[in-house]
């Protein structure tokens, strides 16, 4: 697969990658450490990342603009995105050939071309696979700078490599790539420092939690609660995360208010949760996923199904 990316590759003189909407580190990581490498190795291509910019990733990347017209007979590459209604992109449909790289569940297979591999801790671990296979085919080198960004990319998704994704693959490739010139303490920095209002609010969340009897927990952030802390919606990314540490938790969700919906971050530590969240507009992966509802109404339902997913575990368990 990796040899008939690069094939591909060769044959177009204009890439452009995109990936998902809300991108997050192995988002930035994959699409701009491919770009990053694609420029190093083929100087006379034309290639872009394109989308909306994340302000909060600026220590990672920033994005190209690219026009409408840009994607006529353009490779589009779209990485880490599981699909359609994820892409960031309004134009991308427009290109000659597209290429889907992901590690999320392969449920809507689009593009002509797909490199899917669940058992992969994160996309930018597929990025470096494909590297692997340019500099062994193609004599390909990584910039220091594409190293920095799949790195980042999989100390996010790994969740520092604690997640059972983390494999053998995963440490070998984090293992060559701080061979690279990059400052790790300040991409750590950067990656996981958050400010008082936000350490303000994982405090509230703290005191929030209930866990059923079957290691089951949800926790509201309404639009009230994250104006009294003086935040929106977009500052809640890294609390979800954070609840796994807790003795006993088995799977639980995080609702935060926006204008029109209810956002849900799902998490577990034992059944899956993605089928679950797929009923909620969501989906993602088996053990962290995210989904939306319109009302607390719905939200209780979500819950008492994810309690229920809970109970079944415990069950099987014995
Ligand atoms: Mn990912």
């Amino acid at each position: 697969m990796e040899q008939t990316i690069i094939e591909t590759i060769e044959r177009y003189d204009r890439i452009i990658i995109h990936r998902h909407v809300r991108p997050d580190p192995d988002a930035y990581g994959s699409q701009v450490g491919l770009k990053t490498l694609l420029r190093a190795n083929y100087p006379e291509k034309e290639v872009y990342a394109a989308g909306e910019h994340e302000e909060r990733l600026s220590f990672l990347a920033t994005q190209d603009d690219v026009s409408e017209q840009m994607y006529e007979g353009a490779l589009i590459i779209i990485t880490d995105t599981g699909n359609t209604e994820r892409i960031d992109s309004a134009y991308y449909e427009k290109g000659a050939y597209v290429i889907k790289i992901d590690h999320h569940p392969n449920n809507d297979p689009y593009g002509d071309l797909r490199w899917v591999d669940t058992t992969s801790s994160s996309t930018s671990e597929l990025i470096y696979r494909l590297f692997k296979k340019g500099e062994q085919l193609r004599n390909w080198t990584l910039p220091h700078e594409a190293a920095r960004l799949l790195y980042a990319g999989i100390v996010a998704d790994t969740g520092r490599f604690l997640y059972p994704s983390t494999t053998n693959a995963t440490m070998r490739a984090a293992g060559e790539l701080i061979t690279y010139d990059f400052d790790r303490t300040a991409l750590y920095d950067a990656l996981y420092e958050v400010d008082e209002a936000v350490l303000r609010l994982q405090g509230y969340v703290y005191q929030q939690v209930k866990l059923d009897e079957y290691g089951s927990t949800s926790i509201r952030l309404t639009k009230e609660v994250l104006a009294d802390h003086g935040l929106v919606a977009e500052d809640t990314g890294s609390l979800v995360s954070s609840l796994g540490q807790m003795k006993g938790i088995t799977a639980w969700v995080l609702f935060v208010e926006e204008d029109d919906i209810i956002r849900a971050r799902l998490r577990s530590k034992g059944p899956a949760i993605n089928e679950l969240a797929s009923r909620y507009n969501g989906g993602g992966h088996p053990l962290a996923s995210g989904a939306s509802v319109t009302s607390w109404e719905e939200a209780d339902e979500l819950v008492a199904n994810l309690r229920a997913l809970c109970r079944t575990y415990n069950e099987m368990k014995g």
